[in-house]
């Protein structure tokens, strides 16, 4: 899958039949009481949305606040201070108690319907949304309360049924992603095997590359389909021959290389014990309970209690008098956060970015010992990249222009001058030479 818009920012879509709780999903995991101005094209598509999600290691102005207290230059964080010794001043997102929140968009991808592959509902159009994300979240009914067009099947399922109907939900998106993938080799498939004559097995993956450039292959994940394929079935003669069934199960291997779904088991809070066991997913699978998240945060953003997303429990605000439904309602709540060890969201979004994605946040900065801007901002800047990235590579995620006139980087902590090719680490700062 390849990203599109803003380059620099993962692109999470949430797909899912209807009624499962997307909307919720995406209403949830977006509200924030940030500033998205500098997202303008979120306000000219409705289902995309900025979700905030915790960086895994402490913010590095944890760091500078540990150095100036050792040297007697601050005083240690007094008890009522708002950021909680965060001393950063992040362009985007926030930092409270060196927990440095970073933007990924999520999309709301409505339309999974039967035969979306064959062009029923939003088709085309839906299945490119799919291929514009950096990674997919099926959201799925764990409750089994809804059939795949999302009616209401009832509460109090049994596991079984529920299970069953889980299980149905995961394979009903691959079936469809199957379909067009089989449908895109499909439509050349004639002109592609000539190339098999001509080039072999190579001219075989080229064609197919191509084919399914569009998705975000590359060469090397269509080779290593292509080769599990074969490995599956070594006796195939020449793709001459090969049938709609033999493509069929080809397109499998691709989509699997292609589209990992992670699911969001949601409507934990009514979904029966149990459901989850031996369902198998290509990608991760988290409990979550959307409904829950979302009344959490529409209640610490009127300041009606203090909640952090992913933690277990949350306590009442002082200042708020609340009336007697109010209580009621967040008592519910803090029982179903507490028995599930948290509503799952801002879980399922961290696992997505940083462990199925492999992504880690790094801070470029233009003062090497003060990590600040040119403006004498405290590491404005988060990154969230691919893990591995190179010091070059950085660069021209931060500015072209600073890619092409790059000359060599210094490690914010070490003070050691590091070349193009220096791999960065989680949590890394990072000032860039370049030429001007
Ligand atoms: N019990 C429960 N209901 C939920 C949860 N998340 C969403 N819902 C409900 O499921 C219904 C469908 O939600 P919606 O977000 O509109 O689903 P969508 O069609 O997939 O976008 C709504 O009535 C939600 O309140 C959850 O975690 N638990
Ligand atoms: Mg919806």
């Amino acid at each position: 899958m390849n990203p599109s818009g803003d380059v620099n920012k993962v692109r999470i879509g949430l797909v899912g039949k209807p009624n499962v709780g997307k909307s919720t999903f995406f209403s949830a995991a977006t509200l924030a009481k940030v500033d998205i101005a500098n997202y303008p094209f979120c306000t000219i598509e409705p289902n995309v949305g900025v979700a905030f999600v915790s960086a895994r290691l402490q913010c590095p102005c944890k760091d500078i606040r540990d150095k100036l207290e050792q040297e007697g230059r601050l005083e240690p964080t007094p008890p009522d201070d708002p950021r909680q010794g965060s001393l950063c001043e992040p362009r985007t997102g926030s930092c409270v108690g060196h927990m440095r929140l970073v933007p990924c968009f999520l999309v709301d991808i409505a339309g999974l319907v039967p035969g979306a592959s064959e062009g029923r509902g939003r088709g085309n159009a839906f299945l490119a949304d799919l291929a514009n994300c950096n990674a997919l979240i099926q959201v799925v009914d764990a409750a089994g309360s809804t059939d795949l067009e999302g009616n209401p099947q009832g509460l109090n399922q049994s596991p079984e049924i529920a299970r069953a109907r889980v299980i149905e939900e995961i394979e009903f998106l691959a079936l469809e992603l199957d379909a067009w993938i089989a449908g895109l080799l499909m439509d050349g498939w004639a002109r592609g095997v000539r190339r098999v004559q001509a080039e072999g097995d190579k001219g075989l993956v080229s064609f197919i590359h191509e084919r399914l450039t569009g998705l975000g292959a590359t060469l090397q994940s269509v080779s290593l389909a292509h080769d599990a394929f074969r490995m599956e079935q070594p006796s195939l003669g020449s793709p001459w021959d090969w049938d709609g069934a033999v493509i069929s199960s080809l397109a499998v291997h691709l989509r699997k290389a292609l589209f990992p779904i992670h699911i969001a088991a949601n409507k934990f809070d009514v979904a029966p014990e149990g459901v989850l066991e031996g369902v198998e997913a290509n990608g991760c699978i988290v409990p979550c309970m959307a409904d829950v998240e979302l009344g959490l945060r529409r209640a610490a953003g009127a300041e009606l209690i203090e909640y952090t997303p992913g933690l277990t429990t949350f306590s009442f605000s002082e200042s708020n008098t609340l009336n007697d439904a109010q209580i009621k309602a967040l008592a519910h709540m803090k029982e179903r956060l507490e028995t599930h060890n948290g509503t799952g969201v801002a879980t399922m979004l961290d696992t997505v970015l940083f462990d199925e994605l492999e992504h880690i946040v790094v801070y470029p900065v233009q003062d090497e010992n003060r990590w600040t801007d040119g403006d004498g901002k405290v590491l404005p800047d988060a990154f969230v990249v691919p893990s591995g990235i190179q010091a070059k590579a950085l660069a021209y995620k931060v500015h072209s222009d600073l890619g092409d006139g790059f000359i060599r980087g210094v490690d914010g902590r070490s003070r050691r001058v590091v070349g193009a090719d220096h791999e960065l680490q989680d949590g890394d700062v990072l000032k860039i030479h370049a030429k001007s």
